[in-house]
């Protein structure tokens, strides 16, 4: 990519889309073509081609996704499969047939079977289930892969995929019921402060083992990507070391500075058992993270603050 390309990024309000606009101004691209959900709604095939027919973008970053936690995953199906795979079949198809010259698919570490042998490299894709939790969710981001590499075998389209682990970071959603794990437990120990509260819920066993990336981060191994990497497939992208949820919850307890009890709620699932991905090929490429947990979830924490503070 040039400095004056012109780049689409797709869903630059959510946390990934918002790491990527970051990103590209740190690099100094400054050509970026963004819409919000009312100027223009991905789900919708019409205004999607009406859109690239006119914008014809150089570059599609492609992080709009309808995403959550696991309740969320577990409880709006029909939104997790049919809003996902309307957003990247409308923008893939329509970047392709409007001369975008390299295209970045986000998907996610849960395409991955629920037991894939740890840690989990690209080629443990479609070789077992899915986690049930999430598996709507998994089966539009495994279509997506598929969607890019048909794109490429087809038409030679340079549609590229990118798997994330588990991310955090600065325009995390903070809500209860739909988020993920690291900015829940983040709202629940900070209220419990406030508040004075002796205990903290945490869902399910603790045992899960997870793997978190500072978002910004996965932006910077996006904009790598772009300059690096033309070649069918998917590569995974993420911190390379894990940690259970207790752990996570001790954690982010010493940063909130809650000293009270943690409660796990074992009625609550667990999800898959540990999800930790190979990056190696990231590494080979000479891409490696440079945001630790314990720095990533305290500058996190001041977002968050400073988010309350303002009234958001
Ligand atoms: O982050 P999370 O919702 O998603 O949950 P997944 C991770 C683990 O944290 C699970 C536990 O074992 C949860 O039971 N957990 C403990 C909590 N307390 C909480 C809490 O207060 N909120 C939440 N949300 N979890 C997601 C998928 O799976 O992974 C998405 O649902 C996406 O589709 C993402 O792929 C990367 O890691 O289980």
């Amino acid at each position: 990519m040039k400095r004056e390309s012109s780049i689409f990024v797709a869903g630059h309000r959510g946390m990934v889309g918002s790491a990527l606009v970051r990103a590209l101004h740190a690099g100094g691209f400054e050509n970026l073509i963004l819409r919000d959900r009312s100027e223009l709604d991905l789900t919708r095939q019409a205004d999607v081609e009406r859109f690239f027919a006119t914008a014809r973008p150089e570059y599609v970053l492609l992080a709009a996704a309808k995403v959550g936690g696991i309740l969320a995953n577990d409880s709006l199906p029909v939104q997790f499969i049919y809003d996902n795979l309307a957003i990247q079949t409308n923008v893939i198809d329509a970047a392709h047939r409007n001369g975008t010259r390299k295209l970045l698919f986000l998907g996610s570490s849960c395409v991955y079977p629920r037991l894939a042998p740890q840690p989990i490299t690209e080629a443990s894709l479609l070789t077992g289930p899915l986690e049930p939790t999430n598996e709507w969710y998994a089966l539009a981001k495994i279509a997506g892969i598929k969607m890019c590499e048909a794109y490429r075998r087809q038409y030679g389209f340079n549609a590229i995929s990118v798997m994330p682990t588990n991310l955090y970071g600065p325009e995390d959603n903070f809500d209860l019921t739909s988020s993920h794990v690291l900015p829940a437990l983040l709202r629940k120990f900070h209220e419990a402060v406030e508040r004075g509260s002796p205990t903290v819920e945490v869902w399910g066993s603790g045992a899960p083992r997870r793997e978190f990336l500072h978002v910004d981060d996965l932006a910077a191994a996006c904009l790598f990507l772009m300059e690096r990497l033309d070649e069918a497939g998917w590569i995974n992208v993420g911190a390379g070391t894990e940690l259970t949820i207790a752990e996570l919850a001790r954690t982010l307890a010493r940063v909130t500075g809650f000293r009270g009890e943690i409660r796990f709620d074992t009625s609550k699932p667990d999800g898959t058992p540990r999800k930790l991905l190979d990056s190696s090929r990231m590494r080979a490429l000479g891409w490696a993270p440079s945001i630790s947990l314990e720095d990533g979830v305290r500058s996190t924490y001041d977002w968050y603050r400073s988010r309350r503070r303002a009234g958001a």
